[in-house]
């Protein structure tokens, strides 16, 4: 496999996560497809109320499915899952394993992406060894239960001033304020609520980069 070129793979502009409860009864399997006919190329599971049985068999077809399309694939939380499906790269929480102890868990050519709410847990971020940081939430959210207070554009603005690594703003992002995201020099965005509930995952992608772009 080697060492993946997480700066290259974070060129992208949007990274999706799956949320089955969010989906309108679809499957993560059929919103992964659609993300995929979408082009997006970085994609999360995540799934916090499912047994770990269920995550295994969903992520090994995932897995497939990403593979096969040249998606980044990213386990949220089970490192041990993330392994075992061989998936691109885990992420983590703030109460999570330490990124070092995950370090010597996944290896040095897995992707270990950690949440950050703050500078100081960037500025930690930065001495920790992971390759990428989420950056929020941004704007209010009722997606995450533990979520902290929205901390705004003016973190995301700290973090592209003063954090060289990889980042991804997350956190009540949607169609009508992406643009404000990116105005501020988030080149990737992170969604979990606002593409689940599209009726048309394709379509909607398409509206959002018009939003991103300023072209819509
Ligand atoms: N992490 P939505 S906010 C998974 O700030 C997650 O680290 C966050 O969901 C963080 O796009 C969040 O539906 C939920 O608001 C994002």
């Amino acid at each position: 496999m080697g060492r993946p070129d997480v700066r290259e793979i974070f060129q992208t502009d949007i990274y999706a996560l799956t949320g089955e409860e969010f989906s309108r009864g679809r499957s993560n399997i059929g919103v992964i497809k659609d993300m995929i006919a979408a082009g997006i190329k970085i994609i999360q599971y995540r799934e916090k109320e499912k047994k770990m049985r269920r995550k295994y068999q969903e992520c090994l077809e995932l897995r497939r499915l990403t593979r096969e399309a040249g998606v980044t694939f990213i386990v949220n939380d089970d490192v041990d899952l993330a392994m075992l499906v061989e998936a691109d790269g885990v992420h983590i929480g703030q109460d999570d394993l330490p990124p070092g102890a995950v370090r010597r868990l996944v290896g040095p050519d897995t992707i270990i992406g950690l949440s950050t709410h703050s500078p100081q847990q960037a500025q930690e971020a930065l001495k920790s060894g992971v390759d990428y940081i989420g950056v929020g939430p941004i704007f209010p959210t009722s997606t995450k239960k533990d979520v902290v207070d929205p901390v705004g554009l003016a973190y995301l603005e700290y973090v592209v001033r003063h954090i060289p690594l990889p980042f991804v703003a997350i956190g009540g992002i949607k169609e009508h304020n992406i643009r404000q995201v990116r105005r501020k020099g988030a080149r990737c965005i992170a969604m979990v609520t606002e593409i689940l509930e599209a009726e048309e995952i394709v379509a909607k992608v398409k509206r959002l980069r018009a939003a991103m772009e300023g072209t819509a």
